[in-house]
């Protein structure tokens, strides 16, 4: 059951900014980073996500995300993006930010999406930083390499490294001046992302989560429901259409 107030202030909302997180494509089969099924399970992140374990073995950490490439390619859009495609025509200014790399949202249809942690579906050199949007996979056992010699790596941000500078000034610039705000399906534990919903909130929106669990937002959100984010995405459409 979608709360009334959330209605009625989704009603009278001029902008409206969304951060997803990994729970949005968990229903599609994506899965997600923490928690008992979660990716963090199985594969140590200090040995995967950063670019020191990535120099130290570039082999292992393309397996890695080759695995969840082929992944993403066989999974589609489930009805939690779908419900943000709807609402991006629905509000007068519609802000979608998401920390997934999986390209999800924009195949279901949204337009303009803030990409803060890149994108697995191109690769960058690490010597001349040169994009790559070939499907490439591991040579044998080699890890494929730029025209100029260099490892090619996945274009996504791991621990440490400094988010695509245009992405976070958009994330901050549409957190600070929205009226509504929606968090959905993050854990909310990893920065700067996990800024941004206070940054609503102390710039006056009206912050909404949408979560499996508990997070660091509940204690300040002024609405958290606890519900899939495919299921509950759909009825918050229906009730404002
Ligand atoms: C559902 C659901 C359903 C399930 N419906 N819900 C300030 C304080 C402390 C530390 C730092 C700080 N500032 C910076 C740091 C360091 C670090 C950091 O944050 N560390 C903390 C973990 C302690 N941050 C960084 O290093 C960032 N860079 C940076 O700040 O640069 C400046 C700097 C440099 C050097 C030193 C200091 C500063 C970069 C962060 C990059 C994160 N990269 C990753 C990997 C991306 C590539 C890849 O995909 O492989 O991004 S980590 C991983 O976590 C991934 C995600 O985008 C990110 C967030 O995870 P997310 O989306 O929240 O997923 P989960 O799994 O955690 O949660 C899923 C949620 O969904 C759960 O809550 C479920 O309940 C829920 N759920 N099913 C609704 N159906
Ligand atoms: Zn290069």
């Amino acid at each position: 059951m979608i709360p009334l107030e959330l209605i009625e202030q989704a009603k009278s909302a001029q902008v409206v900014t969304v951060l997803t997180g990994a729970g949005i494509s968990a229903e599609s089969g994506v899965p997600t980073f923490r928690g008992e099924n979660g990716l963090w399970k199985k594969f140590r992140p200090q040995e995967l996500a950063n670019f020191d374990a990535f120099m130290r073995n570039p082999e292992l950490v393309w397996e890695w995300y080759n695995y969840r490439r082929k992944i993403i390619e066989q999974i589609s859009p489930n009805p939690g993006h779908f419900a943000l495609v709807e609402m991006e025509s629905y509000f007068p200014q519609f802000n979608l930010i998401t920390q997934n790399v999986d390209g999800l949202h924009q195949r279901a249809g949204s337009r303009n999406v803030v990409e803060l942690h890149g994108n697995i579906g191109r690769n960058r050199c690490v010597k001349c930083n040169r994009i790559s949007t070939e499907n490439l996979s591991l040579n044998g056992q080699k890890v494929p390499t730029c025209e100029c010699g260099g490892l090619l790596r996945p274009d996504v941000v791991w621990f440490g490294e400094l988010l695509p500078e245009d992405a976070i000034q958009k994330a901050f610039q549409a957190s600070k001046s929205c009226d509504f705000f929606f968090s959905i399906g993050t854990s909310a534990v990893v920065y700067p992302a996990a800024s941004l919903p206070e940054i609503a909130k102390q710039n006056g929106a009206f912050v909404v989560e949408i979560n499996l669990e508990p997070t660091p937002i509940t204690s300040f959100a002024d609405i958290s429901i606890r519900g899939k984010s495919g299921i509950v995405l759909p009825q918050i459409v229906k009730a404002l259409t």
